[in-house]
């Protein structure tokens, strides 16, 4: 994520709006020592007349969902999510690409790690935000670190905790000089980026890790498979082998901070010509026109801010 250079003016805690210098949270904040959150990553896309929210509520119902499994009773509804977060965006003015995060995490009450009838605090932060990556594709490798199963901490719950594992990697990534890093599941097939789903496409057929490799649901990973029938290819989802990598025509990571983003090169093996390949630039230009408000059949999935 690159560096937010302004804080937002406002920001929503617990029910209300509030400055970004009157929210403020105790030292001892459960979530703050022990990764007890979860949360949202959002996107909302200029189009020609207004300011549109990209599948906000599946984004909404995956947080209801990774909240259950951690036993964090949401005090706000869907609805009132909703409001409040078209509510942050509008007090902020913000008029461009705008990146939102919804955060549900335990409060202050205590040490321990039992956190029965700790409070549990939501908060809504949206700050301007372009690019993930701040190139058009990107280099990656297979990270020495293995991806969390779901028998230590689920992936499909998009939780704080979890991006433990996925900044060890990418730390890693980093550090060797390349991108991004692409995590092995626990069998050793191809899970996921740290914060993205990946695709890979052979003869025209795109492969994708099934959503029992370890991966986060992404949302991205749907609309993607989405636009790639209504394009007429074939996406299978099921394992691939480390080896698979190495010998695809085309790579992309997807996910709602990244988009669609190529990738040219895997452990400094060049994927097909090293550069965009035509079935991933095919998807990310139906992407963009989704998410831009240019393809009315999915309007459906945008919400007007304004
Ligand atoms: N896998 C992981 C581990 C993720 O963190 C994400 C999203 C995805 C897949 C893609 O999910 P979706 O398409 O629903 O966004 N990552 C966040 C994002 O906003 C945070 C990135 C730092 O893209």
């Amino acid at each position: 994520m690159s560096i937010v250079n302004n804080p937002p003016n406002y920001v929503w805690l617990n029910g209300s709006i509030k400055p970004w210098s009157e929210a403020k949270l105790p030292l001892l904040t459960h979530a703050l020592h022990y990764g007890t959150a979860v949360f949202e990553g959002i996107r909302a896309y200029p189009s020609d007349d207004n300011l549109n929210i990209f599948r906000l509520g599946d984004h909404l119902d995956r947080l209801v969902y990774s909240a259950k499994i951690y036993y964090l009773a949401l005090k706000y509804g869907p609805e009132e999510l909703t409001q409040s977060i078209i509510e942050v965006i509008r007090i902020n003015g913000f008029k461009g690409r705008t990146y939102i995060r919804p955060i549900v995490f335990v409060g202050f009450g205590g040490i321990g790690l039992d956190y029965t009838g700790f409070p549990v605090d939501v908060a809504i932060v949206a700050v301007p935000f372009e690019k993930y990556f701040h190139k058009s594709s990107v280099r990656a490798k297979v990270s020495t670190w293995r991806r969390i199963s779901n028998e230590a901490t689920p992936p499909l719950a998009k939780a704080s905790g979890n991006y433990l594992n996925s900044a060890l990697a990418k730390q890693e990534a980093v550090r060797e000089g390349y991108d991004e890093a692409i995590l092995l599941d626990h069998r050793g097939y191809v899970a996921e980026g740290t914060g993205e789903n990946i695709f890979i496409v052979k003869n025209n057929v795109v492969y994708t890790p099934p959503t029992s490799s370890s991966i986060l649901i992404g949302i991205t990973r749907d609309t993607v498979m989405t636009l790639l029938s209504d394009l007429g290819y074939k996406v299978i989802e099921r394992d691939i082998d480390r080896s698979e990598l190495y010998v695809c025509d085309e790579a992309f990571f997807c996910g709602t901070a990244a988009e669609v983003t190529p990738i040219v090169e895997i452990d400094r093996r060049c994927i097909g010509r090293g550069e965009i390949g035509s079935v991933t630039r095919q998807v990310r230009d139906a992407y963009l026109d989704v998410v831009d408000g240019r393809n009315k059949k999915y309007a459906h999935w945008l919400t007007p801010v304004y």
